[in-house]
């Protein structure tokens, strides 16, 4: 090969050298804007997509609160009985476990006077409700709650405070209960009340006492109506 033949074109490549590098400089410089416009719409893009994937996010926990918001209202309005304050609700019905010691006479007219009346229990499911509660109110062993049941009018003939007679299949006499002892007042026992203790898993806690006497009382009210 002919080196000679090549000097000129090294001469011409010399030549044209100013205009090339120049030519790499201001092609440097384009990709480097093109880079950097890149990089801005990239950034933009990743902004955008957080934004975008932020608001989701807090439109699914609003959608979900509001979800909730409604099921608990839905739950409260379908399934929560409405008693007033102080009252306990259970199966559709409040009782107020009243700790003010009056006769039983009293006790009824205080019931009546908060739109209630001394409880009546319908039900073995209510009895056990009422004594698991009185467990809690008891301050003593001897406390006693006034219940809607007497023989007042007849003895022996039980009814309670809604005018229907006791059901023989549902009485939750304490043993040797029903006595009408006299020794406290000579008209007897005739007004009933029930206790509550760890051991009496058999429910077995109503006792006839002297109407006169002053205890505690059950007041009972069907839950407000929507
Ligand atoms: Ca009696
Ligand atoms: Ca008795």
């Amino acid at each position: 090969m002919n080196i000679r033949h090549l000097s000129p074109a090294s001469f011409s490549s010399t030549g044209s050298k100013q205009p090339a590098a120049s030519n790499r400089r201001s092609g440097v410089t384009s990709e480097r804007v093109a880079l950097l416009v890149l990089s801005v719409l990239l950034a933009a893009a990743v902004i955008a997509l957080g934004v975008t994937l932020h608001e989701n996010t807090q439109t699914k926990k609003n959608l979900q609160k509001f979800q909730e918001e409604c099921e608990a209202k839905h739950l409260s309005e379908e399934t929560c009985p409405r008693c007033e304050d102080g009252w306990e609700p259970h199966g559709g019905k409040c009782y107020f476990f009243s700790s003010v010691k009056l006769t039983w006479n009293e006790s009824r007219t205080r019931c009546k006077s908060m739109g209630g009346d001394l409880v009546v229990i319908n039900s073995r499911e209510e009895q056990r409700f009422l004594q698991s509660r009185l467990m809690k109110k008891m301050c003593k062993p001897e406390d006693e709650f006034w219940i809607g049941l007497t023989d007042s009018e007849e003895e022996g003939e039980w009814l309670w405070v809604d005018d229907t007679r006791l059901n023989a299949s549902l009485t939750f006499w304490c043993e040797g209960e029903p006595n009408n002892l006299k020794g406290k007042n000579p008209d007897g026992e005739d007004c009933v009340t029930m206790w509550a203790e760890d051991k009496a898993k058999h429910l077995k806690t109503w006792i006839d006492q002297s109407c006169k006497s002053s205890l505690k009382s059950i007041c009972e009210n069907p839950e407000r109506k929507a």
